[in-house]
């Protein structure tokens, strides 16, 4: 697919779920050690738990798990017995585990935010349908998984959920089974709101102090998702097309 096609289509996706997951919370604290999910980019469910995951501002080791794939289905067992399917949250902190948007979602809000599900967020009919049909206009089925070298450490992916550029690069590294830490940046302000090179804010650009977005800001001198870093090969890259080409040339066999 061209790559501007790729993007229209990932706007429609986004628009079909009517942008959730591009706010992200304020308030909740990111837990000592980071969840881990075994996720499918273009499933409907797992599509609600990652919009929840950016609402609430939390980062994530994703396992991706694309149909026909192997690489995580040990550890998937090993978590959750077999026949377990995706979306499975570990939460280490806690040590629960969970299957299912629905279970997912009541927990993440009632232990991050002491609150419950958005209706936005549920898993009910609704919101599954939507969810759905923002699969669809993805022009696709399931991902399914293609040929790939393992890396030995998970990438790192800066994303929020709705990013339609993001979207392609999370579909790109689940169809090569490539682990990776999903540092959700969704918007706490207005000034983060627009695409990069032009904000819907006047005057130079300031994210809320002591956030993700401010160390960002600080360390790299720019805000713009997606942001990967591959620290087997020492490497950090902007720009949608110029990932999706690196996963490609780095990855795929
Ligand atoms: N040409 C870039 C565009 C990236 C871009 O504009 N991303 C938006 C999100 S979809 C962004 O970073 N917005 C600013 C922000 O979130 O702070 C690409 O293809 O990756």
């Amino acid at each position: 697919m061209k790559h501007s096609l790729n993007i229209i289509s990932s706007v429609v996706s986004s628009t079909l779920r009517q942008w959730h997951g591009s706010a992200g919370s304020k308030s909740v604290k990111q837990p000592p050690q980071m969840l881990i999910l075994f996720d499918n980019e273009n499933n409907p469910e797992c599509r609600l738990v990652r919009e929840a995951l950016t609402e609430l501002n939390l980062d994530v080791l994703i396992y991706p798990c694309p149909q026909g794939a192997d690489r995580f289905a040990v550890q998937l067992q090993q978590y959750g017995g077999s026949n377990t399917s995706v979306p499975f949250l570990v939460d280490p902190n806690s040590h629960v585990k969970l299957e299912g948007a629905e279970a997912i979602n009541a927990y993440l809000f009632q232990q991050y935010k002491q609150a419950p599900i958005p209706k936005h967020l549920d898993a009910n009919k609704v919101n599954l349908f939507t969810s759905r049909l923002a699969s669809i206009a993805r022009l696709r089925g399931a991902i399914q998984v293609k040929a790939s070298r393992e890396p030995q450490q998970p990438l790192m992916l800066y994303s929020f959920e709705s990013s339609p550029y993001s979207r392609p690069v999370r579909e790109r590294l689940c169809e090569l089974q490539l682990p990776y830490h999903l540092i959700n940046l969704g918007k706490q302000q207005f000034a983060d709101v627009g695409p990069a090179n032009f904000r819907f804010h006047l005057g130079e650009y300031h994210p809320l102090p002591n956030t993700k977005r401010a160390t960002l800001l600080a360390q790299k001198g720019q805000v713009q998702v997606p942001f990967l870093i591959d620290p087997n090969q020492s490497i950090e890259l902007l720009e949608s097309k110029d990932i999706l080409a690196y996963l490609d040339k780095t990855y795929a066999q």
